[in-house]
């Protein structure tokens, strides 16, 4: 979900957003040191101050960095933690506690441990499970039984398995689906259909398939077919609530246009591909969905080398990229 493809920076058509970078970066900024924050390292977009806007963080072999958003731009990234944090299997931002800011999770082949947030640092480091929990076809962090928390998800080649937050450790391993589910092209999560309750995305080459959360809250549903249309990006595919009607839905990124699958009304397939933006539009160092201009909407992030792109959706559509970091 967080990969980092490596590809060119932004496409000329960005160009003229570029000069606002000299007001946030120093040029070539070392990557060590404590106060080295810059934009190397894995990056997860996620409210970690708690105030209704998704910020940025970066993940370093050193340390942790906070840019917190002020809903035009992303300001100073500052260290949040002076450790190295991150899992072996997977490093993964969600809310764990239920406070409305996003921790960190590190994922490792025999133990799970987390950062919790105060919405100005992260904690020490604290082991939230030391049974090996990860998957092979995925490892996620999202809410799935719809208690605020987020939970950690295994999606193997023939089950899913769930371990639920208690708001301070991870529970036991509980079997969610014995049906093989995952996808060609990618495996995500988000709450397809607005019940508060995260549900496993499987994206093919020529269908999306859903595995809801069940009623309860304890198990998923059997797959349905949501799309029978081809539908991924060459740049990027990712899930999210980009219309704002509390229901995800799908992202296509491609190296010049981005095109979204909505949600239907009912929650239960995605309407008809349309394109959002005819920008060329995607980031080297990741392109991320999260509300950042804090509206109920997520918007679309660009993160490259030096600098970070926001295109912020209107509910039907994305807008101009601008220069937030
Ligand atoms: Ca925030
Ligand atoms: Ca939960
Ligand atoms: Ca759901
Ligand atoms: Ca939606």
């Amino acid at each position: 979900m967080f990969k980092r493809p490596s590809l060119k920076s932004l496409l000329p058509a960005l160009g003229v957003s570029a000069i606002l970078v000299g007001a946030f970066l120093a040029p070539a900024a070392a990557s060590s040191g404590t106060g080295g924050c810059d934009l190397t390292g894995s990056t997860f977009v996620a409210d970690f101050s708690g105030d209704g806007k998704a910020d940025m963080a970066q993940v370093t072999s050193a340390h942790t960095c906070v840019a917190v958003s002020t809903g035009t731009a992303f300001g100073n990234s500052t260290v949040w933690q002076s450790l190295a944090f991150y899992g072996t299997k997977a490093t993964l931002a969600g809310d764990v506690t239920g406070t409305g800011k996003a921790d960190l999770v590190a994922v490792n082949a025999g133990n799970t441990f987390v950062m919790t947030s105060t919405g100005a640092a992260f904690g020490a480091p604290s082991a939230w499970s030391s049974t090996p929990f990860y998957g092979t076809q995925g490892t996620f962090l999202a809410d799935v039984n719809g208690d605020k928390m987020a939970d950690l998800v295994a999606v193997n080649a023939g089950a899913t398995f769930v371990m639920l937050s208690n708001g301070t450790s991870f529970g036991p391993p509980q079997l969610w689906s014995s049906t093989p589910f995952y996808g060609t092209v990618a495996t995500l999560m988000g709450d397809m259909n607005g019940d508060g309750k995260a549900d496993l995305v499987a994206v093919n080459a020529g269908a999306t398939f859903v595995m809801t959360a069940n009623a309860g809250g304890t198990a998923f549903n059997p797959p349905t077919v949501w799309s029978s249309t081809a539908f991924y990006g060459s740049k990027a595919t990712l899930v999210g609530d980009a219309s704002g009607d509390g229901k995800a839905d799908l992202v296509a990124v491609n190296a010049g246009a981005t095109f979204v699958m909505t949600a239907n009304a009912g929650g239960t397939a995605f309407n008809a591909p349309t394109a959002w933006s005819n920008t060329a539009f995607y980031g080297s160092n990741g392109t991320f969905l999260g509300n950042v201009a804090g509206n109920p909407t997520r918007d679309l992030v660009a993160v490259n080398a030096s600098a970070v792109f926001v295109m912020v959706s209107s509910g039907t559509a994305f807008g101009a990229p601008q220069g937030w970091f």
